[in-house]
């Protein structure tokens, strides 16, 4: 490997004895130190495979403690050789759940976040360049040449970390912000693991970074995504027991269309954020009541915390004002003003806010039977702050609190962190909300102009911007973060919106999340008034259930700040060797293009219900609706009728098939209901093949054909084979696919 960085890397690290600063050779095996009053920097330099690493600590050797403010295990400046690559573009994300993650160009600003979401590192100043983007963790970068490079800190257990690249100097810096933690004399001090990685596709490289974190992390592995019904974006704060109990009964005559996991009950049961054992009186048989008789409709009980957030109004901050973290005045830090009040962070560094979370969470589970818990707003036990123990970082403390969380929890229940830091929570959490919310409308908007008090703004600029509620933001962190699925957690994309009261979401935008979602392969989660969904509405859901087992990920991640182009890819025959979906951005209705995979394609495009014909490669995706979407699947081509998708499942065949057959004259399709049972098959007929009749079971059911494709409609009971008779095309082959 060559590490055409240069040599004009360096390690530093400040302190209160003073900057400490070393060059570095960036190949394996070197070390480097320097030292100052006694103050020493320790740098190493190891192969991992087709990566290096970069290990760096601070030793005192002195006799006197010293205050350790941030190590640079890597800075690059005037690096001639390789600035080609900060005029690029960049994979740049915040440090929790609702930050957003996207790529940018180096003549862009970087996105203005703000708070909860913004940059944590005590010089997040506001940047007033372009060239100069930062990225919490991990920052990927790629130019036109095709190179790319990776740095990322692969652990997150003590400290805040940033990689900054900045094209105007032509610097490039990873920070790890130690807090001004003591060093005693005879300690020694880790800075988190920086690696960098240059193979491959900057696409290559995240999902390998993930991988690397969740080795050094310890992740979790759940398996299957779990689904849901979640309270919040239809009831909010005002959700009451008798609305849960209204979607339990429906959601137990339909289980089969919606075979959900867990209803989960959101924020507004509580008598208060932090008295969370306290119902108010929308609960009024309380909440152990009611995981009750939510296990006994059949499903699993959820419920919404945000464990380490005080309100000001709370009795546990009255009863314990020393528990929450302050600033250098003494004043509580807020971590968010919300609920009509301030709210406030739980100190992770004293022993009695850990064992009140530990304790709290077994309530909630062994005690009151809940089998998940959202914990929500959890970026607020790392903000800076004085806290009782000052030896403890703030990425430690709220690892000790997530810890605790995970005691009282158990290791077999699920636990989703939302509003919750990146790399920190690996090892801790179950499933991890990706994005910002969604909600019952595209793009964000200020209060003005929701309220028609001020003109739409169009400046896409600041539906980058924010980590505000908004569908289309929410997609786009679904679609930048998958690489992150099904190896640091299972990735939860927020929930699926299908309704047509209480929404401004036009049926496009809908479908577009439905397909996002469902090829996500993350959770699934509903959060409407069921009771008042349309069945075709109520159809789009069930088509995303069960959640896939794999996910896709954007191959255009790099290219643009709203990937276009989501992809999975099938392993089975019974799965479409690829499914695209393509996103229209735009305002207006746009045609697109996909390019295919080298191969011979049939396309099948469910939402259209079209065989596509590809040209040259390249498939025209006509007049495809504003904020709207295609879903393309692509089988190898064959010389004999072929199973090409399904309104079943958004997978097109990957969980509904089960096996096809073709004998020469009959298609026979195997079909195993997975939620939807109601439906239609596609199938793609060679030139003059022509469908005769079609079974299901024994029983003769209608078919349609036009030109190539062929379409039954079916409801399924239980498993089940479709048989389509073709009249002889002359020359009639014998050819089948089995599932081994
Ligand atoms: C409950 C909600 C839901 C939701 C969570 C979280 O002000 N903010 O920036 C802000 C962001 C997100 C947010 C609330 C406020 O929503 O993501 O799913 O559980 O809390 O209050």
């Amino acid at each position: 490997m060559t590490w055409w960085l240069g040599k004009n890397a360096e390690a530093l690290a400040r302190t209160s004895r003073g900057l400490l600063r070393t060059t570095l050779r960036l190949e394996s095996g070197a070390e480097a130190s320097c030292r100052r009053d006694g103050v020493e920097l320790r740098v190493r330099v190891r192969d991992e495979g087709s990566r290096l690493s970069i290990e760096a600590d601070i030793v005192n050797a002195g006799t006197r403690p010293t205050l350790v403010h941030s190590i640079a295990p890597l800075r690059v400046a005037e690096a001639r050789s390789w600035t080609g690559l900060l005029s690029g573009r960049a994979f740049r994300q915040g440090w929790q759940s609702w930050s957003p993650a996207l790529s940018l160009s180096f003549r862009q600003y970087d996105v203005p976040s703000m708070p909860p979401v913004e940059a944590p590192a005590e010089s997040a100043l506001p940047l007033r360049r372009t060239g100069e983007l930062r990225s919490d963790e991990v920052l990927a970068l790629t130019d036109a040449a095709g190179r790319s490079l990776l740095v990322g800190f692969e652990t997150a257990r003590r400290f805040v970390t940033q990689v900054r690249a900045d094209r105007a100097r032509g610097r490039l810096e990873a920070v790890c912000f130690t807090d001004g933690v003591p060093l005693d004399a005879g300690g020694t001090l880790s800075a988190e693991r920086l690696v960098l990685d240059a193979q491959g596709s900057p696409l290559d490289q995240l999902e390998r970074y993930a991988e690397g974190v969740a080795r050094a992390m310890g992740a979790r592995r759940w398996g299957r995504s779990p689904s849901g019904w979640c309270s919040w974006y239809y009831y909010f704060t005002n959700v009451t027991e008798d609305d849960v109990l209204a979607q339990l009964r429906l959601l137990e005559r339909i289980r089969r269309e919606l075979p959900l996991d867990y209803v989960q009950i959101d924020d507004g049961y509580q008598a208060e954020i932090g008295d969370w054992l306290t119902t108010n009186d929308k609960f009024p048989r309380g909440m152990a009541w009611l995981a009750r008789e939510i296990r006994h409709a059949g499903f699993r009980p959820g419920i919404w915390l945000a464990p380490f957030l005080l309100g000001s109004r709370s009795r546990t901050f009255a009863e314990h004002p020393d528990w929450v973290v302050r600033d250098a005045a003494g004043e509580p830090v807020v971590a968010m003003h919300n609920w009509g009040q301030p709210t406030y962070a739980l100190d992770g560094s004293r022993p009695d806010t850990v064992a009140w979370v530990r304790a709290l969470f077994r309530e909630v589970t062994d005690g009151w039977g809940y089998d998940y818990v959202k914990v929500d707003f959890l970026y607020g036990a790392a903000l800076a702050g004085r806290r009782a123990d000052p030896r403890v970082p703030r990425v430690e403390a709220y690892r000790r609190l997530l810890s605790a969380v995970r005691d009282g929890v158990g290791p077999r229940r699920f636990v989703l962190g939302c509003g919750a830091l990146m790399g920190a929570s690996v090892g801790l959490v179950d499933g991890m909300r990706i994005g910002p919310d969604v909600a019952p409308w595209w793009r964000f908007q200020t209060k003005e102009e929701r309220e028609g008090r001020a003109p739409a703004r169009r400046n896409p600029a600041r539906a980058l911007a924010t980590g505000q509620p908004a569908t289309d933001a929410a997609i786009r962190n679904t679609l930048t973060r998958a690489w992150m699925h099904g190896s640091l957690w299972v990735n939860d994309p927020d929930c699926l919106l299908v309704r047509q009261d209480r929404t401004k979401l036009t049926h496009d935008e809908v479908v577009t999340l439905a397909t996002v979602i469902g090829l996500s392969g993350g959770m699934t989660f509903s959060s409407d008034d069921l009771t008042q969904v349309p069945e075709e509405r109520l159809a789009l859901l069930s088509m995303t259930l069960p959640p896939l087992p794999r996910g896709a990920q954007s191959c255009d991640l790099m290219e643009r700040s709203f990937p276009q182009r989501f992809v999975w890819r099938g392993i089975a025959l019974t799965e479409p060797a690829w499914l695209f979906a393509v996103i229209n951005w735009e305002d207006r209705r746009r045609n697109l293009a996909l390019e295919l995979p080298v191969g011979d394609w049939t396309a099948f495009e469910l939402w259209t219900r079209r065989l596509l014909r590809a040209a040259g490669g390249t498939l025209r995706l006509r007049a495809v609706p504003a904020h709207g979407c295609r879903l393309v699947a692509l089988w190898p081509r064959a010389d004999r009728p072929k199973f090409v998708g399904s309104t079943l499942h958004v997978g097109q065949g990957a969980l509904e098939l089960a096996e096809e057959t073709w004998d020469g004259q009959t298609l026979r399709l195997k079909l195993r209901p997975v939620a939807r049972r109601r439906g239609e098959l596609f199938v793609a007929a060679p030139e003059g093949a022509r469908a005769r009749t079609a079974y299901l079971g024994r029983r003769r059911i209608a078919l349609r054909q036009r030109a190539g494709l062929v379409r039954v409609s079916v409801e399924l009971e239980g498993p089940a084979t479709v048989s389509v008779r073709f009249g002889t095309p002359k020359r009639a082959q014998r050819s089948s696919s089995k599932r081994p």
